[in-house]
């Protein structure tokens, strides 16, 4: 009896250690992902998503790559004496069991440098790559962006360094 119950404690163990290496990736969600499409002499677009975390745990996305552009960085936007610019930044949190939102003047992952037109309609293949080396492939459609969003996006790329 008393080896029956050791068993199972054993295996209830293993089964726990699975659940706490669950990767980052799978217990990440990303919802309405979207490219800003550009002019194509821009040297730049955004990629914009809400990130929704299902875990217990903060997620960390730290890097992101995609074949649409020669660089990607995940990037923020700050306001610099009423001047808005954009910062690259190491890593995009999502909190435990909350989400993030990356939109125009916020939080994006920037497309530096595209290895193609990128119009409304397409799709861009990104991947994010979190803090426990996992990595999740989305596709994010091109939208043309209206109003603010458009002004804003006038700018996008301006005064970016480039590494
Ligand atoms: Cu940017």
């Amino acid at each position: 009896m008393n080896k029956l119950i050791s068993l199972t404690s054993v295996a209830l163990a293993g089964l726990m250690s699975l659940a706490v290496q669950a990767n980052q990736a799978a217990q990440l969600d990303v919802e309405n992902p979207f490219v800003r499409e550009m002019p194509p002499v821009a040297p730049a677009t955004g990629a914009f998503m809400t990130l929704i975390n299902s875990s217990d745990q903060p997620i960390a996305v730290v890097r992101a790559d995609s074949d649409a552009a020669k660089t990607v960085e995940l990037h923020t936007h700050i306001h610099d004496n009423g001047v808005m610019r954009m910062r690259e930044i190491p890593e995009i949190s999502v909190p435990a069991m909350g989400q993030t939102e990356l939109k125009p003047g916020g939080l994006h992952v920037m497309l530096i440098g595209p290895t193609r037109a990128l119009k409304a309609g397409d799709l861009v293949d990104i991947k994010l790559i979190m803090q426990d080396g996992s990595e999740k492939m989305i596709q994010a459609p091109v939208r043309k962006i209206m109003g603010m969003g458009q002004m804003q996006g006038g700018g996008h790329g301006m005064g970016h360094h480039r590494h």
